[in-house]
């Protein structure tokens, strides 16, 4: 191991415990990332020194709370290059942060005739808020197919794509099957129809670097779990122009302007959007999980996990009995696989015996799995702490398993 991963693996406490008499592996990173010490102090000195709410009180901890609160703001702007602060929206994570478009967007813009594109590998919370909204609305919900390597066929994309399409949701990275989808050209194509584009970037954003102006998306959902963040944080990005003309999602304190009992009036975005008292001391503390990213460097982590995935397919594909699950030219580090011999919750089972941490099952993708004739996969997702001697310890499980 380099002296700088050492470093690295230095900062996130987690890491270093034995899990049934083993040194722990991680490998369960698409579910959600270890915190670097300097989140888990943030915490801590948030609920230590400057616990107060924020954008009312008129003493100093809560102007300091709510200059703290705001400047993860900033950083979430800078972050995904968006053109203001205010179009970003603290949500409790991406599942709500879909949640709050379909209900809002979608009760405004869907109608009978209508229809809503999402992909045939899209995560549970980019399928049933969609149905919902769709089920209210009379719009048709329609699947982009996906071939046997787990990539989008962007020619039936293409097909399904016409004026009655009025949104397009679109998972960027897969998380049972770290599939790269195509998003600029997807939402070029949507565009060119009138169509609104959704990104869930709930794996994305911790890979990838992120330029919402560039890649001229109308919403982006991000989840700071996922991203070395705390839990119970998450982020709407949407373009002003479109926010400023939804209805609010969740009325209450915070999203006014002025409230009378005959009538109230909605504050400017993003407050719109953020009724009652969010997770201050999270989103604080996520500010510190954005700085750790912006000193690793998004590409370092990139190139760092490109050579731990080609290492565990090599060593994978040498196993036998062992199928690949998710193939795809342009994926990020995360592999799903099953064992001819034995089924995937058994090996998760056996893997934390040896105190490695893995995900089975569904993924929350189950159409995903039924189009691949599966009932679920091992998966194993890797971070920028992972090391090849981690993979290496997985692979000789695996191979035992396997005899
Ligand atoms: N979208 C994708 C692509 C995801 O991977 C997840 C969580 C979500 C949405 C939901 O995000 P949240 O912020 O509401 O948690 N994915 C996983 C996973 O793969 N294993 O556990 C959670």
């Amino acid at each position: 191991m380099t002296s700088a991963l050492q470093s690295i693996r230095q900062q996130f406490p987690i890491l270093h415990q034995e899990v049934n008499g083993k040194p722990l592996i991680y490998f369960d990173n698409a579910a959600t990332t270890q915190k670097p010490k300097q989140v888990i102090d943030a915490l801590q000195h948030y609920y230590s020194l400057d616990n107060a709410n924020i954008h009312r009180a008129a003493h100093t901890l809560a102007a300091r709370s709510t200059q703290y609160f705001e400047e993860t703001r900033k950083s979430i702007q800078q972050f995904i290059h968006a053109k203001e602060d205010a179009e970003c929206i603290f949500t409790k994570g991406v599942t709500e942060s879909i949640n709050l478009v379909a209900q809002t967007w979608g009760r405004n813009n869907l109608k009978p005739g209508d229809e809503v594109l999402i992909s045939a590998m899209e995560h549970h919370s980019n399928i049933v808020p969609w149905q919902m909204i769709c089920a209210a609305t009379g719009a048709a919900l329609k699947v982009i197919p996906i071939n046997d390597a787990g990539e989008l066929l962007m020619d039936e994309f293409e097909k399904l794509l016409n004026h009655n399409t009025k949104m397009v949701a679109c998972v960027w990275v897969s998380n049972a099957l770290g599939t790269i989808n195509p998003v600029k050209e997807i939402i070029q194509k949507a565009h060119a129809v009138g169509a609104k584009v959704l990104l869930d970037g709930a794996q994305a954003c911790s890979h990838l670097e992120v330029d919402v102006q560039d890649l001229d998306c109308d919403f982006l959902t991000i989840s700071s779990h996922k991203l070395y963040g705390p839990t119970g944080v998450g982020v709407l990005y949407g373009k002003r122009e479109i926010l400023e003309a939804m209805p609010p999602y969740q009325g209450g304190g915070e999203m006014i302007e002025e409230v009378t009992f005959e009538k109230t009036t909605y504050n400017q975005i993003p407050f719109k959007f953020e009724a009652g008292t969010p997770n201050i001391g999270d989103v604080i503390a996520f500010n510190e999980a954005i700085k750790f990213v912006n000193v690793m460097g998004k590409a370092n982590m990139a190139a760092h996990e490109e050579q731990l995935l080609k290492h565990f397919i090599s060593g994978l594909t040498a196993i036998d009995g062992v199928k690949l699950v998710g193939t795809a030219q342009h994926k990020i580090s995360v592999q799903s696989f099953v064992l001819q011999q034995i089924h995937h919750f058994d090996v998760g089972m056996l893997l934390d015996a040896n105190g490695i941490a893995v995900r089975t099952g569904h993924h929350c993708t189950q159409p995903l799995m039924k189009r691949l004739g599966l009932d679920g996969t091992v998966r194993a997702s890797f971070a920028v702490y992972n090391t090849i001697d981690e993979i290496d310890v997985l692979l000789e499980a695996l191979q035992k398993l396997s005899r």
